[in-house]
């Protein structure tokens, strides 16, 4: 039976790749494994059929066989472990590709999710002009450390993997914000990725889908 993800069946991007399915479609991608797709409405997804894959009601789930699953790190590293490709095979080296997944999700994730919410979600708000540059220090100081910390590697720990699928799909969410060409380092580390093959056709069907439904 063949892996089957769930994505929004029309995304609020428009198709610019930054809903989470991208980032499991690239891991497929990389490890060379095909997918369907069944796509979701925000209706479905608040569903009983969609809350018994998703206990949140989102997008992306994963489905193989007996095994479903959710959020985007459990689907990343489920895929890196049993497909060459995203990790390294020595222990200390797979170990440490493991805690830039981590740190990806945990660590730098959290204060950009919090400069989206204040960008579009909290804009119209009386306090947000006051607000706005506390967030994006917070963001900026996220990316100084990980940009002194990646200097001019081409990736975080050796050869790309999935720490590093995971960091740029990341760091791609702040691309729009400006804030990463402050560091050219990182915003050469997202191009990097984003020129991989894999990225590409991850991009392109993700693209087709939200091209094809506006
Ligand atoms: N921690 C979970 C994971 O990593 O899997 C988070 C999953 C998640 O946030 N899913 C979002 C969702 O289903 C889609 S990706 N939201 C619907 C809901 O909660 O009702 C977040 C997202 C949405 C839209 C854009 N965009 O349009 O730019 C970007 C990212």
């Amino acid at each position: 039976m063949a892996i089957t993800i769930t994505a929004f069946e029309r995304s609020p991007d428009g198709g610019q790749g930054l809903a989470r399915d991208t980032r499991v479609r690239w891991a497929l991608e990389e490890v060379g494994q095909p997918y369907e797709v069944r796509l979701v409405s925000f209706a479905a997804m608040k569903e009983p059929a969609h809350l018994a894959l998703h206990p949140f009601g989102q997008i992306p789930t994963y489905e193989d066989g007996d095994l479903a699953l959710f959020e985007t790190g459990a689907i990343v590293f489920h895929l890196a472990q049993h497909h060459a490709g995203l990790l390294p095979s020595e222990p200390a080296a797979r170990a440490r590709a493991i805690a830039w997944m981590f740190a990806a999700l945990n660590t730098v994730e959290p204060p950009i999710l919090e400069l989206v919410t204040a960008r579009i979600f909290e804009g119209d708000k009386p306090w947000a002009e006051a607000r706005l540059p506390l967030v994006k220090d917070r963001v900026r100081e996220r990316l100084k450390q990980l940009a002194a910390r990646l200097g001019d590697a081409d990736w975080l720990d050796g050869a790309f993997g999935a720490g590093d699928l995971m960091m740029v799909s990341v760091l791609l969410r702040v691309k729009p914000s400006g804030l990463l060409n402050e560091f050219p380092n990182l915003a050469a580390y997202v191009a990097r990725g984003e020129a991989r093959p894999a990225y590409k056709r991850a991009f392109a069907a993700q693209l087709a889908v939200n091209a094809a439904n506006v």
